[in-house]
């Protein structure tokens, strides 16, 4: 009997590619599945110098003129890239080597770069009433139905606990709580804290360049409680192929196809839809 290929979908396809992904052995399990977070160590990510000058220069345009959102606790997004020309630094390192290892072997198959963000969080008035990321919560409320993504967050200023960081649970304390707990809800620190020691929130501090990536579909955090110095964080996302959300998706352009445009493996970090 004729045998007939079975065809491969795109997801196959996508699972299949992460074995020809280039590897560097000191990245290998470095995400531990429990945590759903992990440090990057420094030192490892050829291209991150060049995203530190590159958002400096970009602070340096716009901060004066940054228009921060109504709410306070939105900050402002001095830059989206929704194209590699907006800002080849930041994609130089969402497209590098070492953080599509870091990605693909976290979300199972080869992902989807969504658009890089650069953030500016400013202080605000002592007193003023928490909302929006300010409060704990995992997953997004527009896609409730993302059980999982790769974030990667490097500091871009130096960040301490004055400058709003970045604070979450690992994935297996945020996992057991909240049994009925629905994706995008917030949540008062007075109700998390009932339920876990605030002990076992991990805060993310450090000198400009320091990095994290962490699934916030999975961990429970909250970020820009901004007392008194300013942030600067560029936050890069990889979504699966499945999930990637249209409003977040990066334009394949002439500058990536120019630069990227030989490799199948980046087209299909960014696709063409
Ligand atoms: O800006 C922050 O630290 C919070 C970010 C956040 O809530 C998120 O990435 O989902």
């Amino acid at each position: 009997m004729e045998s007939v290929a079975r065809p491969v979908s795109a997801d196959e396809g996508r699972r299949e590619r992460l074995r020809q992904l280039p590897r560097r052995r000191e990245l290998e399990n470095l995400i531990d599945e429990s945590a759903g977070y992990a440090w990057l160590p420094a030192g490892l990510f050829p291209a991150l110098p060049a995203s530190l000058d590159f958002a400096r220069k970009v602070f340096d345009e716009k901060n004066a003129d940054a228009v921060l959102d109504a709410r306070p606790f939105r900050g402002a997004d001095l830059l989206t890239g929704t194209k590699y020309e907006d800002a080849p630094p930041f994609f130089d390192l969402a497209l590098s080597d070492e953080l599509l290892q870091l990605a693909a072997d976290y979300l199972g198959e080869i992902p989807v770069l969504m658009r890089p963000r650069l953030w500016l969080t400013k202080p605000q008035q002592p007193g003023t009433e928490l909302g929006g990321t300010q409060l704990f919560h995992r997953g997004r409320p527009d896609a409730r139905q993302i059980q999982r993504q790769a974030k990667f967050l490097v500091t871009m200023s130096d960040v301490d606990e004055c400058s709003g960081p970045f604070t979450f649970l690992p994935a297996g304390i945020s996992e057991k709580v909240l049994p009925g707990y629905r994706m995008g809800d917030r949540i008062s620190d007075e109700e998390m804290y009932r339920l876990v020691d605030p002990a076992q929130t991990i805060q993310f501090t450090g000198p400009a360049g320091a990095g994290l990536m962490v699934d916030t579909m999975r961990c429970f955090h909250y970020g820009r409680r901004v007392s008194s110095k300013e942030r600067l964080m560029l936050m890069i996302q990889f979504m699966k192929h499945f999930d990637a959300v249209e409003e977040d998706r990066v334009e394949r352009s002439e500058g990536f196809l120019e630069k990227f445009g030989a490799s199948p493996l980046h087209q299909l970090v960014i696709p063409e839809w």
